[in-house]
């Protein structure tokens, strides 16, 4: 039987296509995989049980997701420089808990980013396993700034003696110092954990800063920056390696989805292609100039720009909150998220902020040009937020250009 004789989930998956192509996809943390680590994803690889790791499997029958995963983890070794890579998280939740798992306990003190000034759930909110399990002690950004205080960081880490430093965002613009990290954590004699979701692509393209040699444990998904399916991995030194593998199987983890373990080794192999390298300089490129043309028409950012894929926009000067600007963007085909923003005096559900990001737009091929119409249409949408008949040329105007940029034009689904 074909999917489409299942209409409910048939139409959806078509509609989401076509949602896909017909407009910008500017939300940070999402982008378009290839055809081949789709094909990959959707492959027989889903059919079969392999808990254990190559060679060492608790089913038989296994021989050919030995090479698979294999491969999947020479890649990520190469593309990252790491002495160890654990492909089997299935999400980037899944990755941190395993990776707290293996150097701290239950009670254990942490030292890590807030959520509220661009941080991650999963790096010690309340409402997450993080929160519960450990005593956190948050640090920031400087008010002034918007840049982590490198200062306070140290200052924290030499009041509190946290058991692990956390470093890594979730709304952060600017390049986060792992150098300067690794200093405080290797002065201090405390343990690093990086999360490089976010940046996993441009630090693999050498854009950004690498953790590797200053961090313990590395963590990130798979399908930001990185452009891969969606998953989760861990790099580590090899001292962490056999207690690392073991909290993540059996420690919090059942047979891995070697699905996308499949599509982790093909996404890989992509990121190692020198054209990968172009394609990370070019979300950075296209981040500045987006961030640029909103700064000419007034539009505040926090940290003021980017050295990332990240634009975070301020709006606590604006007449709109995070969530009606989400809600008119999206009314004109712009897709972005509400975002918390340091200091943000809205709640959550509500926030100050807008989070615009790259990755997507610049894997459909498009550039500064694209850049400067987009960051346009933006800053006229928030200069007229009642004016629905401006949010509809605008929509047609998206249509018009993303017909330009044919996002799987072969696809049915
Ligand atoms: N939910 C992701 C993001 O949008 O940044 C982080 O995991």
């Amino acid at each position: 039987m074909s999917i489409s004789n299942d209409l409910p989930v048939f139409n959806a998956m078509r509609a989401e296509l076509k949602r896909q192509q017909n407009s910008l996809e500017l939300i940070a943390s999402e982008n378009f995989v290839s055809e081949a680590v789709m094909q990959a994803s959707g492959s027989v690889m889903t059919n079969k049980y392999a808990e254990g790791y190559p060679g060492r499997r608790y089913y038989g029958g296994c021989e050919h997701h030995d090479t698979i995963e294999a491969l999947a983890i020479d890649r990520a070794k190469e593309l990252f420089g790491a002495d160890h890579a654990n492909v089997q998280p299935h999400s980037g939740a899944t990755a941190n808990f395993a990776a707290y798992s293996a150097i701290i306990k239950p009670g254990a003190k942490i030292l890590a980013m807030d959520l509220d000034h661009g941080g991650h759930l999963t790096h010690g909110s309340k409402v997450n396993f993080s929160g519960r399990l450990f005593d956190v002690v948050p640090y920031g950004v400087n008010e002034e700034t918007h840049c982590i205080d490198m200062m306070k960081v140290a200052a924290l880490a030499e009041e509190h003696r946290p058991d692990l430093i956390v470093a890594g965002a979730s709304a952060y613009a600017r390049e986060i110092d792992f150098a300067a990290f690794g200093k405080i954590a290797a002065e201090q004699d405390i343990p690093l954990m990086v999360d490089m979701a976010h940046i996993a692509g441009l630090v693999a393209a050498g854009v950004h800063m690498s953790p590797v040699p200053y961090a313990d444990i590395i963590t990130t998904t798979t399908h930001k920056t990185l452009r891969g399916p969606r998953g989760g991995l861990i790099l580590c030194r090899k001292s962490r390696a056999k207690k690392l593998n073991s909290r993540v199987f059996p420690g919090c983890q059942g047979g891995p989805l070697m699905q996308q373990v499949a599509a982790k080794a093909v996404a890989f192999g992509e990121a190692l292609d020198p054209s990968f390298k172009a394609y990370a300089a070019a979300i950075i490129e296209n981040a500045r100039t987006l961030a640029n043309t909103l700064l000419e028409r007034g539009v505040n950012l926090v940290s003021g720009g980017t050295d990332n894929h990240i634009v975070l926009l301020d709006l606590r000067d604006s007449t709109v909150s995070g969530a009606e600007a989400e809600a008119i963007l999206e009314s004109a085909g712009i897709t972005t998220n509400k975002n918390k923003i340091p200091f943000d005096p809205e709640p959550p559900t509500i926030t100050s902020g807008i989070r615009l990001g790259t990755p997507a737009l610049t894997t459909r091929g498009m550039g500064q040009a694209e850049m400067e119409k987009i960051g346009t249409w933006i800053a006229d949408i928030l200069a007229s937020p009642e004016d629905s008949r401006l949010q509809e040329t605008i929509l047609n105007e998206v249509e018009k250009l993303c017909g330009d940029f044919p996002l799987y034009p072969s696809r049915r689904l």
